[in-house]
């Protein structure tokens, strides 16, 4: 069992802690709480860095190592870091809960040293017909954001 975990921080009060776990070659596990969010959903992503240098700006796109577009999570074609989005609600409470086939904790396409971003908007998952619909799913600023890392 390889674990995983990712202290979010941002600059809206926002805030949160996300949890990685992976058995073998099996899915990865994610689960957590993100505290501080305006009600409903918010775009949920691994992003290529784990540079918060300038805070979650500088953490790159989407984890893309395949050159797809943005999609769903169930897309074929999606990047491997698109977990679509989590739902906060009237307390700005999201617990997050999602399985993953395309973010290892260990291999050529770990996570580990990336970034797990949460958005102000909601990830509309490649369809919204917006020009920024098939790279981010258009879902706003970076709120909060965590270098993802290995966890004993
Ligand atoms: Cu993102
Ligand atoms: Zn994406």
């Amino acid at each position: 069992m390889v674990k995983g975990v990712a202290v979010l921080t941002g600059n809206e009060s926002v805030s949160g802690t996300i949890f990685f776990t992976q058995e073998g070659d099996g899915p990865t596990t994610v689960s957590g709480t993100i505290t501080g969010l305006k009600p409903g959903l918010h775009g949920f992503h691994v992003h290529a860095l784990g540079d918060t240098t300038n805070g979650c700006m500088s953490t790159g796109p989407h984890f893309n190592p395949k050159n797809k577009e943005h999609g769903a999570p169930d897309d074929e074609n999606r990047h491997a870091g698109d977990l679509g989005n989590v739902t906060a609600g009237e307390d700005g409470i999201a617990n997050v809960s999602v399985v993953d086939k395309q973010i290892p904790l260990t291999g050529p396409h770990s996570i580990v040293g990336r970034a797990v971003v949460v958005h102000a908007d909601p990830d509309d998952l490649g369809r919204g017909g917006h020009e920024l619909s098939k790279s981010t799913g258009n879902a706003g600023g970076r709120v909060a954001c965590g270098v993802i890392g290995l966890q004993g």
